[in-house]
């Protein structure tokens, strides 16, 4: 019997680090009928080349799949493909909804990008939500130590779009890793995927990374409608003051969020709307399935929040082993 981290599953084939060396394993029949799936990250117990259980995860998100992580970076480009709020807006509600918090990295910064950007995101990123930001550019090199630094003792997460340069900020730090990324000649192409699989980085000692594949088709319609603002930190803060526990905060009565609509930017709370119209198809996919889901227990992933009584909300305890299902995430 031996543990170790998988980092790398294709196929069949499940990759096992020990600290020492690496394993090649596949998975005992058993287990394979459960139905939580092994993930990149999953410690494990192994013997004679099979995996024989799963030690229960600190955490993990569904997309990408992978679990005991301690950040997800978001990464996005300046330029190429031209930023977009909303993208940005969606990833950060995702990391949100997974109760991981988020790291913003802007790459591409040797581009010649749109003038004020830069102040744009400091004035809603930085100053208002307080989310740790660096400005990269993988090609000259240009805040990989930020970043760096950003990554140490941590196993972090890529995330955004295809082509932002996830692999390429890899490469920057460790160019032995020689990461595939898309050819330059190529780089205006859509939809296509250089990274094709999760794969647990080691950077040194420390530090590990996850390059995952870009992916952009993430839609809110595995949540409710009224558990969208939590996924806002501006709007979660200003929730509570709302005459009803449910408000939607688009036109309702005696709505705080409303009357503090100046403080929050019309980028984020035009992505907040966007995402409810979203959830309200899992609405009414609950509805149609008959499913009872109580407006006044509101789960979300990796955590429990319990409305206590009536508005106030409290954090509960991080569930350590939880499934998919019950989290209404589909499996992938
Ligand atoms: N100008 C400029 N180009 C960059 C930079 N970083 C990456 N690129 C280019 O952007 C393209 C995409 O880079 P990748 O690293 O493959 O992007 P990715 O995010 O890993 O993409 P997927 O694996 O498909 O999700 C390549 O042509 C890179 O050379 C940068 O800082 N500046
Ligand atoms: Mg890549
Ligand atoms: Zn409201």
């Amino acid at each position: 019997m031996a543990e170790g981290q998988v980092y790398k599953i294709h196929s069949d084939f499940y990759y096992i680090d020990n600290g020492l060396e690496f394993f090649e394993c596949k998975v005992r029949e058993v287990l394979k009928k459960r139905k939580d799936k092994i993930l990149v990250g999953d410690f494990v117990i192994f013997n004679d080349g099979y995996i024989e259980e799963i030690i229960p995860r600190k955490n993990f998100i569904s997309r990408p799949a992978v679990s005991n992580i301690d950040q997800i970076i978001i990464v996005s480009a300046l330029k190429e493909p031209d930023l977009s709020l909303t993208q940005l807006n969606r990833y950060i509600a995702l990391a949100k909804y997974y109760n991981i918090e988020p790291v913003l990295c802007f790459n591409k910064d040797d581009l010649e990008f749109e003038r004020g950007l830069k102040k744009r995101i400091h004035d809603i990123y930085e100053s208002t939500l307080g989310y740790k930001i660096v400005y990269t550019s993988a090609i000259e090199h240009n805040g990989i130590k930020a970043f760096e630094k950003l990554l140490k003792d941590k196993t972090s997460v890529l995330c955004g779009n295809s082509g932002v340069g996830k692999s390429s900020l890899v490469n920057a730090i460790n160019p032995d890793l020689n990461l595939r990324t898309k050819e330059v000649s190529e780089k205006t192409q859509r939809g296509t995927h250089t990274t094709r699989h999760c794969e647990i980085i080691k950077l040194n000692d420390t530090s590990r990374i996850v390059d995952t594949p870009g992916f952009s088709n993430v839609r809110f319609d595995f949540i409710l409608p009224a558990d969208v603002d939590l996924l806002f930190d501006e709007i979660a803060e200003l929730r509570d003051g709302c005459k009803y526990a449910d408000c939607l905060h688009f036109h309702e009565d005696g709505c705080n969020v409303l009357a503090n609509l100046d403080k929050i930017d019309d980028t984020r709370y035009d992505s907040y709307l966007a995402f409810v119209e979203e959830a309200k198809e899992y609405k009414e996919k609950v509805k149609y399935e008959g499913r009872k889901i109580e407006y006044s227990k509101k789960i979300l992933h990796n955590r429990e929040v319990v409305k206590i009584s009536g508005k106030k909300r409290q954090s509960a305890r991080n569930t350590r082993k939880q499934s998919y299902r019950n989290l209404g995430v589909e499996e992938e």
